[in-house]
């Protein structure tokens, strides 16, 4: 028997549905590492951080935290936002503390379609569509530079600048990792999202930028599109999408959209990625924390457990990443479905058939 492998997880619930989730995605590694007839296990830590830490402490996480998430192999988060804590300083105060102090600046959220999970768009009928948004995670409008002044003058009288930051170093990395990944699909083809009509700075640099890298990249197709007529295509030609490459905002608002043509925002997974591997990178669905549903046992795992497996590639377990995704479906394509996607299950229940869909692959194989 080769080296058994221990990867080291730091896991960060924080706050609503996002500790049932991470909970659902536990369980479905640690079934797997068991199956592993001893090959790997994982590790885990995890961390108390978020709102509640918040109401306690005054901070999102530890003062110290960055220094001891450093040393793990990964970091798995569930969702980050709360009623008693403004948006903007729960976002900055942990999910983004991490994401930037770590330079995971390439986000990767797939838009995948299940069997049996009605989609609203038609073409998901007939079609095979299968793309993934790349999100530029480091700069762009989620550079935190500007400030806000003037209030002194009296009501009605402040001013604020949120300013946007494109780097061509910034851009240049995010857009060959986009080409990278085109180059491991079946259909090569990137699709860049712009605005320079109307951003005529930043967004022409970015345009500058991919023109430049796709001459690098002959044999990948690509195509440059403005990210209103983008949001369109989405919804009109998604068959024509492989590979979206787009900048902080730009992608959040787009992988939204994917993820409900697909069906539901809990089915999104993504991955924050350092690929220089100088820092854990961090694994989480795309959605939020949800209130309305939080602590009722009825959200969707899905989005957390495909994260996980984007989690398993990132160590270099393909085969295994590969069979958690075929998990998910055969528990889709069996009927048993959350309610955000027009079933009745539960959070459980939904990681039961997932676990099991998981053990009967083993003696199946
Ligand atoms: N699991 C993802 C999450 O908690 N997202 C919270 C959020 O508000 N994110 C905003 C953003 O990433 O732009």
């Amino acid at each position: 028997m080769g080296e058994h492998q221990v990867f080291t997880i730091a896991s960060i619930p924080a706050d609503g549905v996002g500790k049932e989730v991470v909970a659902a995605g536990r369980t479905v590694l640690d079934a797997l590492a068991e199956q592993s007839g001893g090959k790997f296990s994982f590790d885990w830590t995890e961390f108390p951080w978020g709102s509640e830490y918040y109401a306690q402490h005054g901070v999102m996480m530890d003062p110290d935290g960055l220094e001891t998430l450093k040393a793990f192999d990964a970091i798995y988060f569930g969702a980050v936002g709360w009623e008693n804590v403004p948006d903007h300083v729960s976002l900055w105060g942990l999910r983004l503390n991490i994401t930037q102090n770590f330079d995971q600046w390439a986000n990767i959220r797939p838009v995948k379609f299940l069997p049996g999970v009605q989609s609203p768009l038609r073409k998901a009928d007939d079609t095979e569509l299968d793309w993934v948004v790349v999100r530029e995670n480091s700069e762009g409008e989620y550079a935190g530079l500007g400030g806000r002044n003037l209030s002194g003058r009296g009501p009605g009288n402040e001013v604020a600048i949120q300013s946007s930051l494109f780097t061509e170093k910034g851009c240049e990395r995010i857009i060959r990792f986009a080409f990278d990944l085109a180059r491991t699909r079946k259909v090569q083809k990137v699709s860049s999202v712009t605005k320079s009509n109307a951003q005529q700075y930043g967004m022409v640099l970015w345009d500058e930028v991919f023109a430049r890298v796709a001459a690098d990249h002959p044999d990948v197709a690509t195509e440059s599109v403005l990210v209103d007529a983008m949001s369109a295509k989405f919804v009109l030609h998604p068959e024509d999408l492989s590979v979206v490459v787009a900048s902080n905002l730009n992608a959040d608002i787009l992988s939204d959209l994917g993820s409900a043509l697909a069906g539901s925002l809990g089915l999104a997974a993504s991955a924050n990625l350092n690929p220089e591997r100088r820092f854990p990178s961090m694994f989480e669905p795309v959605h939020g924390s949800a209130p309305d549903i939080a602590g009722k046992g009825i959200s969707n795992p899905i989005g957390a457990i495909a994260s996980a497996a984007l989690m398993l590639d990132h160590f270099g377990l393909h085969e295994e990443a590969r069979r958690v995704e075929a998990a998910i479906e055969v528990t889709t394509a069996a009927g048993h479905l959350t309610r955000d996607i027009g079933g009745t299950a539960g959070t459980a229940e939904i990681t039961e058939a997932i676990v099991e869909a998981l053990a009967t692959s083993l003696t199946s194989a």
